[in-house]
């Protein structure tokens, strides 16, 4: 498998501009080694890098030296305030590309051509650890498209789970100040598994649609590649002849949906902190563009009036299968930013971009929202012209009179500022051209109320957690188990299970059982009775939606000095047939010698590899080298997790031993897959589709 390496072309590259320009003149020459002389941001010449300006050799150091001066100073203010809520995330560039014209439902230009390709940004990210934690923790995704249209930035702003915790924008800072650190001793870090989270959620019975998403797998997805996106609330869409129709938005991964088990969460935490990232920037770097569909879920006022939640609550999904998503194009993702910061760090997102041709909706957390995201960039970014930073510039014809301000880089040329003029200057408005809002009538009296057709908080908890399959649904108690072992406040943990009997009884039951909660609380007061009408929407499972494809997945491949050549080389054909890809682990990083008396390099050593990192692994040891192996309690790991984690392993005979030392020895099942000769290849790589034997889990009791 071929290790990105780092580019050192692209060093040079600031210096350069300057020489580039040739404003550097004579001075500007050529340092030892034929590159740009350092400067300093003013583009004086350094002569000496090393050491700050000093009287003799020991000091003291003096304050004319306005290099250090300049170098330190920029240092010191090279971070900016990170993102309140989605501070960690990992971004890259593509495309969005229309299937079909779709001008009887919107006027939006992106969708007028089949086949027209629309520049696109996205940004990944979790939303309650800050911009240095790991990349598994629990929590929901946030899934960001910027969409450069001709008409202007559209802001496709979502997450990987179609519904919120709340139901107005006003209790924002509340769930999010419960959910991130407690704020007297900054910790937990970017886990809700902690008093605060769960006191406010068994307070909040609207939230408990979304516990069950953010409980269940979903929350720790095995790749950004491998997950869903939702707009979550309700949109507008508005044709030529401004009529309406309302659009869900979701994107659905080519690749399909795969999450991880908990307990590979937090080993993949501790071995690979930015697996995520990791896993994104290495899938484009090696041409492996993900993909997603963009789908709309479209419907009229008659549908939303007949549909048994209210369309502009954003705890409510509308099911697949009630609605049929109709794909309307594809989004690919193909290109790395060239600076993280400049990027990813500098994207400013904001719910209130739509072009002509999408209009909002009255959800009352989208209205907040529209209000939101510009006071946040202002924070973020320091100025009102973070439009002029060339992630966030449209890449459309842009005209108007903003002016000045902290770092205005687009400055307007001319002598008229202002409109009207009567010079014929400048760009003037156009009703044809712009974008108008939907007219809909709005009237009612001025109160702070939440509307009765919200007041349902446990029906459609409930059809989320009957929709799952079995092994999904032990997977969400026991998250539940879990993080409520963490709250210490024993009332908490009650009033929870309280809220539990409203959505299963069961659930409600193993729960109380695993807390060891001495007496069952009383089932939670609620606004609405459950109904236990809601048929089962299999869509919101994600074994059930599997890709049965290894595609895209990554085997991890242990060999040692005299590992059969020809499984190996056979493994590597197959699963390049599979678009899969691998990674050799070996004793030593260096590599080992096959059995052919060929040299393979390795990816990883046993310490480094753990097979969390892996979705199966095949263990080729030789016999010769399984005495070491055994010795080495990370190999014994490497094969105890694999199993724990329901992962199918391919093997050779030498490999027993390890298999006894790892204590499954006894229990292997067909997802243990013997590889006598390369003719096994094949079939093995084929059941790799299944991407987990789920029905080993009840024997592995890792819950
Ligand atoms: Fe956000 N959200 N949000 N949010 N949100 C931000 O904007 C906010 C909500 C989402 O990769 C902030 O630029 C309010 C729902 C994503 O840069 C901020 C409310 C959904 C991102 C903000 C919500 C999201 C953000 C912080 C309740 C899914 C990251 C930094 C009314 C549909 C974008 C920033 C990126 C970021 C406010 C609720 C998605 C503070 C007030 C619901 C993916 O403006």
């Amino acid at each position: 498998m071929a290790k990105s390496k780092r580019s050192s072309s692209k060093a040079a590259t600031i210096h350069d501009q300057k020489l580039d320009r040739g404003e550097g003149g004579e001075l500007h020459q050529i340092a030892a080694g034929n590159v740009p002389v350092l400067t300093t941001a003013q583009g004086g010449p350094v002569s000496d890098d090393q050491n700050s300006l000093k009287i003799g050799p020991r000091g003291p150091a003096l304050l004319e030296d306005f290099h250090f001066r300049e170098k330190i100073f920029h240092f010191d203010h090279e971070r900016i305030p990170e993102r309140v809520v989605h501070a960690r995330g990992y971004g890259a560039h593509g495309f969005f590309e229309n299937y079909k014209p779709l001008a009887k439902y919107t006027r939006a230009d992106l969708f007028q051509r089949a086949g027209e390709r629309t520049p696109a940004f996205v940004r990944f990210s979790t939303v309650a650890g800050s911009k240095g934690s790991a990349d598994l923790a629990r929590d929901v995704r946030g899934f960001a498209v910027k969409l450069y249209t001709q008409q202007g930035n559209w802001d496709i702003v979502g997450n990987n789970i179609p519904v919120f915790f709340i139901q107005d924008a006003i209790k924002f800072p509340d769930i999010i100040h419960a959910v991130k650190e407690e704020p007297d001793r900054a910790f937990p870090q970017a886990q809700s598994a902690h008093d605060n989270f769960w006191d406010f959620i068994s307070l909040t019975p609207e939230s408990m649609h979304m516990i069950m998403w953010v409980m269940s797998d979903r929350a720790i997805p095995r790749s950004f590649r491998f997950m869903e996106g939702f707009g979550v609330h309700t949109f507008r869409l508005i044709n030529a002849k401004n009529e309406s129709t309302f659009v869900k938005f979701h994107w659905k991964p080519k690749l399909g949906l795969q999450s991880v088990l908990w307990n590979e969460a937090v080993k993949i935490n501790g071995a690979d902190p930015d697996f995520h990232r990791r896993d994104l920037w290495t899938a484009i770097q090696t041409g492996n563009f993900p993909e997603w569909e963009l789908q709309f879920q479209l419907f009229d006022q008659a549908f939303a009036d007949s549909f048994e939640f209210d369309v502009l609550d954003p705890t409510k999904i509308i099911p697949e299968e009630v609605l049929p998503p109709i794909p309307v194009g594809r989004l690919v993702l193909d290109r790395m930013p060239d600076n993280f910061f400049a990027e990813t760090e500098q994207v400013a997102f904001m719910t209130q971009n739509v072009p002509p041709g999408v209009d909002f909706s009255n959800d009352p957390l989208l209205q907040g929202r529209n209000f939101s995201y510009l006071d946040t960039q202002l924070k973020r970014l320091g100025s009102p012209n973070f439009t002029h930073i060339p992630i966030n510039a449209p890449k459309c014809p842009f005209h108007h009179f903003q002016q000045d301000g902290h770092m205005a880089m687009r400055n307007p040329v001319g002598p008229v500022n202002y409109q009207p003029n009567s010079f014929g200057e400048g760009p003037r408005e156009s009703p044809e051209a712009g974008f108008t809002p939907f007219a809909d009538l709005e009237e009612g009296a001025k109160r702070r109320l939440r509307a009765e057709s919200f007041a349902d908080h446990y029906s459609q908890a409930r059809q989320f957690f009957i929709s799952q399959t079995r092994g999904e649904q032990h997977h969400i108690a026991a998250a539940l188990t879990f993080e409520l072992s963490k709250v210490q406040t024993q009332v908490i943990r009650e009033r929870m299970v309280s809220h539990l009997l409203n959505i299963d009884e069961t659930l409600a039951n193993r729960v109380a059982a695993a807390l060891g909660l001495k007496a069952m609380p009383k089932p939670a007061d609620a606004a609405m009775p459950t109904r236990q009408d809601l048929e089962e929407s299999p869509a919101l499972s994600i074994v059930e939606k599997g890709p049965q494809r290894f595609e895209g997945r990554k085997l991890g491949i242990l060999v040692t000095d005299g590992s059969d050549a020809a499984i190996v080389k056979a493994l590597k054909t197959a699963l390049k047939r599979e678009k899969a890809t691998f990674e050799i682990i070996a004793p030593k990083v260096g590599g080992a010698k096959l059995s052919d008396g060929s040299w393979i390099e390795a990816d990883q050593m046993v310490d480094g590899g753990p097979s969390v990192l892996y979705d199966a692994v095949a263990l080729l040891p030789a016999k010769t080298a399984i005495d070491d192996l055994v010795q080495e309690s990370t190999a014994r790991d490497f094969v105890a997790d694999a199993f724990a984690h329901c992962k199918f392993i391919g093997y050779v005979e030498a490999v027993m031993p390890l298999f006894e030392k790892a204590g499954i020895a006894e229990t292997l099942d067909e997802g243990v897959i013997a590889l006598k000769s390369s003719k096994d290849v094949a079939g093995f790589v084929n059941t790799l589709g299944k991407l987990r034997l789920w029905s080993r889990e009840p024997g592995v009791k890792m819950r």
